[in-house]
């Protein structure tokens, strides 16, 4: 087959950031109970623009310390899946503090050089959820709204702004339409 037609997604986050619910909540219709995820493989095939895709899905850890393994993972990739839970406001927090956006900038600015990267905010549906909203209060924060995801674009040289709830499934489908499209332009540049 043509090689045009393979695509190669990796997905990162910080830690219970929405990533394996993301892409199951698509490709498998599950939303399965919580469980940390180590390295996760998955390959199934899509329709784009008639063409048939076939796509291998890595979700890594996010934890700091497993920065070595994803090393490992990251060359081959053609376009970044990059969670950030809205509410999980401190991970955009200003250097300084040292949210957890920064170190994913250095990081794929160091092993995803040119590599489209698709800002995911995730668990849309909580922007309103009473209990999120009382937690986040109490230390003066608030979930993060699709002007602040675009907004951590500007920490990478390739990223676009989107945002989904994996529940409602509301946007899910959009994420990965464009991760598609930009996977597939950007292997059409570089061949
Ligand atoms: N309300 C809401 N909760 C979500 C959504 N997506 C995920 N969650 C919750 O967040 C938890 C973690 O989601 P996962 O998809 O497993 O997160 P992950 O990033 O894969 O986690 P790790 O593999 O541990 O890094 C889930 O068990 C759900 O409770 C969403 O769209 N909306
Ligand atoms: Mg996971």
């Amino acid at each position: 087959m043509d090689k045009t037609n393979t695509l190669k997604i990796t997905i990162v986050g910080d830690v219970a950031a929405g990533k394996t619910w993301l892409w199951q909540s698509y490709f498998q219709n599950r939303k399965p109970p919580y469980v940390q995820t180590m390295f996760d493989n998955y390959s199934t095939s899509v329709l784009y623009n008639g063409q048939e895709v076939l796509i291998s899905l890595f979700e890594m850890c996010g934890d700091e310390e497993y920065a070595e393994l994803r090393k490992v993972i990251y060359p081959g990739t053609n376009v970044v899946i990059l969670c950030i839970a809205v509410d999980n406001p401190e991970s955009v927090a200003k250097s300084g503090n040292f949210g957890s956006l920064e170190r994913w900038s250095l990081e794929l600015k160091d092993n995803c050089k040119g590599i489209p990267i698709v800002i995911v905010g995730t668990k849309k549906d909580l922007r309103g959820d009473p209990v999120v909203l009382r937690r986040l209060g109490e230390n003066k924060l608030k979930p993060l709204k699709y002007k602040d995801i675009i907004k951590a674009t500007k920490k990478f040289k390739n990223a676009i702004a989107l945002d989904c709830s994996s529940i409602s499934k509301d946007g899910v489908q959009d994420v990965f339409k464009a991760v598609v499209k930009l996977g597939l332009r950007n292997k059409s540049y570089n061949k």
